[in-house]
This record gives structure tokens, sequence and C-alpha cells, in this order.
């Protein structure tokens, strides 16, 4: 029988809810040393909180978050809420001595994210950052062909994050849903938000990411506050593009945007070697797209790779259905969840650790700062 493992999740919100799926999930698709248990729910509003508890199954609620760090028999805590408040919870937890599930990004910025490596480095507790695209069964497979050598010496990364539900003028800043569109609580828009996703995706595929060189805009300048009622200055980005070196020596291009009408949520990269292209694309969630020069010349061509075969060829499919049969983002944080318990169970750490997202944070702040000077920064390596 696996342990059992008591869960507090603070946060009922979009993560809040992929999380608490995932606890409900892992044990029917994975055999995990661990049997999660939906302890407690934590979040600002009663009535909300209460619904969220029930409808996820969670044993109880409340409206604190001290109360879950205090209680004894919590073993896990995982972190749903806006940007702004992630630090203070996960150092108050890693001292309680629990497990911590962070969402991304892991803080406000580089020196927030530095305490909270700290913390739990100093704490010795078992910490993820939930960069849950890592584990989309197709790009687990591109990591694992770029590791194997097959494309060769990389000439170019490229990656872009595009959606577009804020360009109207009458969606707010702060509160309740759009709190990413408040700067204060999500420290940055869509370079915290999106990039973020793509950059740490990048470096776990690519190498670090040396130097940047980038440019914002924030469109909408004035939005009403959801929680003040006032018109309020905007202080995050809309839209961010960079260009950046990788150590390796290969070049980066990276847009993202909240403006791209008729893109919902459109993550692609695309990753040229010596030999060898990649390109996924999170619509197409489940294809790889290969293309290998030393391939017959005759039949040459871009090979589309249902990534859903069984026998260890495709990372994770084993543990769903049959070979053909497809999974989607749900399952994503499925996974994440499986390989943070068994690396949990097993002392070991499950990336992206606390300390390998604050080099996710380190390029973005770079970013931002590049994007004010209108000059190249290095990202620093310490
Ligand atoms: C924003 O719209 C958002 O929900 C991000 O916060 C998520 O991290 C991303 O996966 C999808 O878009």
């Amino acid at each position: 029988m696996a342990k059992k493992l008591n869960v507090g999740i603070i946060g009922y919100g979009f993560m809040g809810r992929t999380h608490s799926n995932a606890y409900n999930r892992v044990t029917d698709f994975f055999d995990v040393p661990f049997d999660p248990v939906l302890k407690v729910a934590c979040g600002l509003v009663e009535d909300e909180v209460k619904a969220f508890a029930a409808n996820w199954g969670f044993e109880s609620w409340t409206t604190d978050w001290h109360k879950v760090i205090d209680d004894k028999s919590i073993d896990i805590v995982d972190i749903c809420v806006p940007n702004n408040v992630h630090a203070e919870i996960a150092i108050a937890a890693a001292k309680a001595g629990k497990m911590i599930i962070c969402e991304k990004p892991l803080a406000m910025n580089a020196k927030q994210a530095r305490t909270m490596v700290e913390a739990v480095e100093k704490a010795g507790v078992a910490n993820l950052v939930s960069f849950n695209y890592r584990r989309v069964p197709a790009v687990t497979l591109a990591k694992r062909l770029i590791d194997e050598g097959r494309l060769g010496r990389i000439f170019h990364y490229r990656a872009n994050f595009l959606q577009d539900w804020t360009i109207s003028a009458d969606v707010p800043q702060g509160g309740m849903a759009t709190w990413r569109l408040d700067v204060k609580a999500a420290g940055s828009g869509v370079t915290g938000d999106l990039l973020a996703h793509c950059i740490d995706t990048a470096m776990w595929q690519n190498g670090r990411i040396t130097a940047v060189n980038a440019m914002t805009e924030t469109f909408i300048k004035e939005r009403k506050h959801a929680e003040t009622g006032k018109v309020e200055k905007v202080g995050i980005d809309d839209a961010c593009t960079f260009f950046c070196r990788f150590e390796n020596g290969s070049l980066g291009n990276f847009e993202s945007t909240r403006y791209a009408r008729g893109h919902k949520a459109l993550y692609t990269f695309e990753i040229n070697g010596e030999h060898a292209s990649i390109f996924w694309d999170l619509h197409d969630t489940q294809w790889l797209m290969y293309f290998d020069h030393r391939d017959e010349g005759r039949m040459r061509g871009w090979r589309k790779i249902h990534v859903t075969d069984h026998g260890g060829d495709h990372p994770y499919m084993d543990h769903y259905w049959v070979p053909g049969l497809t999974v989607g983002y749900a399952e994503t944080f499925v996974n994440q969840l499986a390989d943070f318990l068994t690396a949990a169970a097993k002392g070991e750490p499950c990336s992206p650790t606390f300390r390998e997202a604050l080099e996710t944070q380190k390029v973005c702040d770079a970013v931002l700062e590049s994007a004010k000077s209108g000059t190249w920064v290095e990202v620093p390596e310490e």
C-alpha cells in the first residue's frame, strides 16, 4: 500500500483545478509510491473555496493559508495563488518542513526567487515549479531526441506563445480572474506568464541563455482595476519579443503576446540543428514534427510523429490508453505529479526545482531590463 500523503492546495482558480485534478487521477494511471489525499483547500472567498473543495473532493477548506502551513498533518503544500504571494507561502511551508509544488513563474523577480531557493534548500524539502509543458509526451520526446545528439550542433531555437484574450480595453486588471494584468500581483505580463514557459523548455532542451535583447509593449495603457474600481495605469508588458544567445553558440528568437487575434494558447517551438530539426505546436499536442537530413534523399521530408505509442517508445504513454489514443493538457499535470512523487520517495530532486526555475526568472529579469534599456543584457551566472 502506498503511503498516504496529505495535500493542502492554496488557490482555487484555474491552476487550483488543474492541480486538484492531477492529485485525484495520478494513482489511477501511475504506480506511485505515495497516495495523495486532498486534505484541505484554501482560498480567499468562503463560498467559493467551499464549492471548490466539494467539487474536487477535499476533506476540508479554509480561507487562511497559515492554517495549512500550521497543520502538522499536511505533507505537501501546493501553491496556486497569484505570483506576489508565492514567496511568503513557500518560505513558510519550507520552514514547516513541507514538500512544495509552486505554480510558475516561481516569483516576482530573481531576487525574490533566490530567497525561495535558499529556504527550500536550507530545509531540505522536495520542491517543484509547475512548468507543465515539459511533461507533454511530445515535448519530452523532443528533449530525448536532442539529448541523444540526433540534431547535431544546434543553430537556432525559436518559440512563440500567442494569445488574444486581453485585446479589449474593457478587460479589467486585478481581481480573481484578471490578476495576470495587474503588475502588483503578477510582477510582469507575458514575460513571466507565457515566455517563462518557453524559456524553461528552451533551457531544458538547449542549455543556458547567456544574453538577451528585448522589446516590450503595453498596448492598452490604462484599465479599470477590479478591486479598486478605479482606472489605473497598466504596468505589465502586453507583448514581448526577444533575441538571445545560448551558451552552446545557438541563437534564440522568442515572441509572446496577448494581442494575436485568433490565437488562444499557441505555444510553438522549433529547433534547427546541423542534421535535423524539430517542431512542436501546443494546439496539436500529440504530434512531434521531425526532419532528418540523413534520411535517404528521395524519402526525405518532415515526419509527423503521433506520440502515442507504447513499449517505452513514447514518454508517459504506457500509462494511458492504447497506442494511437491521445492525452492532453490535463495529463501534463498528472505526469508532472507522478514524476514528483516518484522522485520525492527516493529523496531525489524533480525538475524543474526552485533552483532551476530561478534560472528562468533570471532570464525574465534580463528580458525586462533589456526592454527598458534598449540594449543587450547579460544573464548573470550566479
Ligand atoms: C494565461 O492565460 C495562462 O493561463 C498561463 O498562466 C498558463 O501558464 C499557460 O499555460 C496558459 O495561459
